[in-house]
């Protein structure tokens, strides 16, 4: 049959952080094809699923993937050629079996998710459908309209997305209301744009970091992005609280050392108890609207009480916690760790699985977001039409470099395709 997968190949490519990362293609018998390559996320959660690495120091410092890209060649598509590629949760559980492990240790998460996106990719193009429309029916999703994400754009970075920059990771503009994504990407874009010149009077750099945000080093404390951030909005002729929200993403699963999470821009260890506190000031003086990784990715106990204190002002997000983890949303979500949850393919590594999680989300009335990957991202756009079809509320993607700017485009242009549509 003429959807029947004819051949499966992967390489090794390069990603966005000069770490090598997996492309894989896919042929169908009627010779549609399908191509995918996985991001690599450099503050990786510890419950994510498992990557697996050559660990050969005389290759890329041991970042190699050739031991992934052999488990597709020689044991996944013998595996999987001669099955239906409309059959997509038949192939993803095919490699979740063959692998066999929880965390998908064998083959590794990078190798499946190569191969199950560019399935899609391929059945998609069989039937000359956009993705965003395919997954909807390969899924059976019962979700009417399109309701296009907004952009939650980082502006600056620090963490491990940068060198001497802020202890916290991401600072984010999201564009609110009813705006076009092409009005939205736009105002982000020209908020980065004024950005540059209030960093620059200052006399603070304007060097980018991972993901193309600012990383200036000199900031005088964790605090000071958001001041900085508002006046861009301001100058830039947005109204910060009504047009454009702050989303913060500390990531403070990277900081959290000795019981503690260390702050060392003002030289402080803070409980989970004072945290909380410090997030719940910042949020009673900034139009903040999100907050993820909040607390770290075991912190079961204290989730429940920052979602008390905070999940009625801002959005929850979870991503550490959850990692796009069917089992750890559940769970989450019984424990009422938050209201909304971060979703990246390659922390759990299939389509399916992926779809699954967000549809949990979903029927919970958890908002999605689906996100880039800080470290090594690559020129893919599959994670913004996995936004659309499960009608995320945000995508976060960087501001500036290629492997950003190339989500914001395929976003635009699925607006072209399917009108400017609001719910
Ligand atoms: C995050 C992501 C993306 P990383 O923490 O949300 O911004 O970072 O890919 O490094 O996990
Ligand atoms: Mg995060």
């Amino acid at each position: 049959m003429k959807e029947t997968l004819k051949s499966v190949k992967a390489r090794e490519i390069l990603s966005s952080g000069s770490t090598p990362s997996i492309e894989a293609r896919v042929t169908l018998e009627s010779g549609a094809r399908g191509v995918f390559s996985v991001p690599y996320g450099a503050s990786a959660g510890v419950h994510e699923a498992f990557i697996l690495l050559d660990n050969d120091k005389k290759r890329f410092l041991g970042k190699g993937m050739l031991k992934a890209v052999e488990n597709i060649n020689n044991k996944i598509a013998p595996t999987l050629i001669g099955m239906s590629a409309f059959k997509q949760k038949e192939i993803d559980q095919k490699m979740i079996e063959l692998d066999g492990s929880e965390n998908k240790k064998k083959l590794g998460a990078n190798a499946i998710l190569a191969v199950s996106v560019a399935v899609a990719r391929a059945a998609a193009n069989e039937k000359k459908m956009p993705l965003y429309e395919y997954i909807r029916e390969a899924f059976n999703l019962q979700i009417e309209d399109y309701r296009l994400p907004n952009p939650m754009m980082v502006m600056i970075e620090g963490g491990k997305h940068a060198d001497q920059s802020t202890d916290f990771q991401e600072y984010s503009v999201s564009p609110i209301g009813n705006k076009s994504a092409k009005e939205n990407v736009r105002c982000g874009i020209e908020i980065y744009l004024t950005l540059k010149k209030v960093l620059k009077e200052k006399g603070f750099s304007v060097n980018v970091g991972n993901e193309g945000a600012f990383a200036p080093n000199g900031l005088e404390s964790n605090e000071a992005p958001i001041s900085l951030i508002i006046e861009a909005i301001e100058k830039a002729g947005y109204k910060a609280g009504e047009e454009v929200g702050i989303s913060l993403d500390p990531a403070v699963s990277e900081i959290f050392e000795n019981g503690k999470y260390q702050l060392k821009k003002e030289g402080k260890s803070l409980s989970s108890a004072q945290l909380i506190e410090l997030f719940n000031e910042w949020i009673a003086k900034y139009p903040i609207i999100t907050l993820e990784d909040g607390l770290h990715e075991d912190d079961w106990d204290n989730w429940p009480k920052l979602n008390a204190a905070l999940g009625e002002k801002v959005a929850i997000i979870t991503d550490d916690l959850t990692v796009t983890n069917l089992k750890r949303l559940k769970k989450a979500i019984e424990t009422k760790c938050g209201n909304a949850i971060l979703i990246k393919l390659n922390q759990i590594g299939t389509l399916t699985e992926t779809i699954e999680t967000c549809m949990l989300a979903r029927e919970n009335n958890w908002m999605t977001v689906i996100s880039h990957r800080g470290g090594g991202e690559t020129n893919d756009t599959s994670m913004v039409d996995l936004a659309v079809a499960v009608n995320s509320g945000f995508i976060k993607v960087g501001p500036s470099r290629g492997e950003r700017v190339c989500k914001y485009n395929r976003l635009m242009e699925i607006e072209e395709e399917i009108g400017v549509k609001r719910l």
